[in-house]
């Protein structure tokens, strides 16, 4: 059976053997969690399903990676590292991430390398793809600690920018309180669906 964006649906079946060797109990579950929270703000804003299942599976794909391993493999694929994201490699999970699902995963869908590359710090003008990657992974059922999350859900389903912006500012209240080093991007992607949405959130 063919899909679009999905050699086959039992690629998605495939795939979910392959990450669960690679990921911790609790990493898994997340992967599911943002696989089946895609694909219901799919159906909901009328994205591509299959797209979304895929995005969302592999989305941290390239999380149980070290640190060095990360940096090498940006290097190795030309992509810029900025300081920020040298300081706190972790951040690179989302590019490796796009790397790992093309050559890993045989994922050649543009749409959805580019929803997995932006996933952890969004980007200004992000296609319907990209929010709902970035929307599930904040307010997937397993997420327990981030703030309204009640109402993140609720909210996700009815207006996704605001959505977006509601997550971008919550974390970077967080990141300024626990005193963590803020990418530019993180910075760009917010004032741009500020911007968007007009008036202070
Ligand atoms: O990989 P996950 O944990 O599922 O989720 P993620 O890829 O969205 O990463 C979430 C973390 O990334 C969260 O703790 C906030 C952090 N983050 C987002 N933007 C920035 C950032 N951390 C730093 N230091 N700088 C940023 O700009
Ligand atoms: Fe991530
Ligand atoms: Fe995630």
């Amino acid at each position: 059976m063919k899909f679009k964006g999905v050699k086959s649906m039992y690629d998605i079946l495939k795939i979910q053997e392959q990450l669960r060797k690679k990921q911790s109990g609790f990493r898994f579950m997340h992967t599911l969690g943002v696989q089946y929270t895609a694909t219901c703000l799919a159906m909901n804003y009328g994205a591509d399903i299959y797209k979304a299942e895929l995005a969302g599976l592999l989305h941290d794909c390239a999380k149980h990676l070290n640190d060095s391993k990360k940096i090498e493999i940006c290097k190795d694929n030309n992509i810029p590292i900025s300081n920020v994201e040298y300081h706190n490699p972790f951040l690179l999970h989302a590019k490796v991430g796009a790397v790992y699902a093309k050559v890993k995963y045989d994922v050649r869908d543009n749409d959805i390398l580019m929803a997995i590359r932006y996933h952890t710090t969004g980007r200004s003008e992000m296609s319907l793809l990209e929010k709902l990657v970035f929307v599930a992974d904040y307010i997937e059922p397993y997420r327990k600690d981030s703030p309204n999350l009640y109402e993140l859900r609720q909210l996700s389903f009815k207006d996704l920018d605001k959505t977006v912006l509601m997550i971008l500012k919550q974390t970077l209240e967080y990141l300024n309180n626990v005193g963590r080093e803020i990418d530019e991007s993180t910075i760009t992607t917010y004032n741009y669906y500020k911007q968007l949405i007009g008036g202070t959130p």
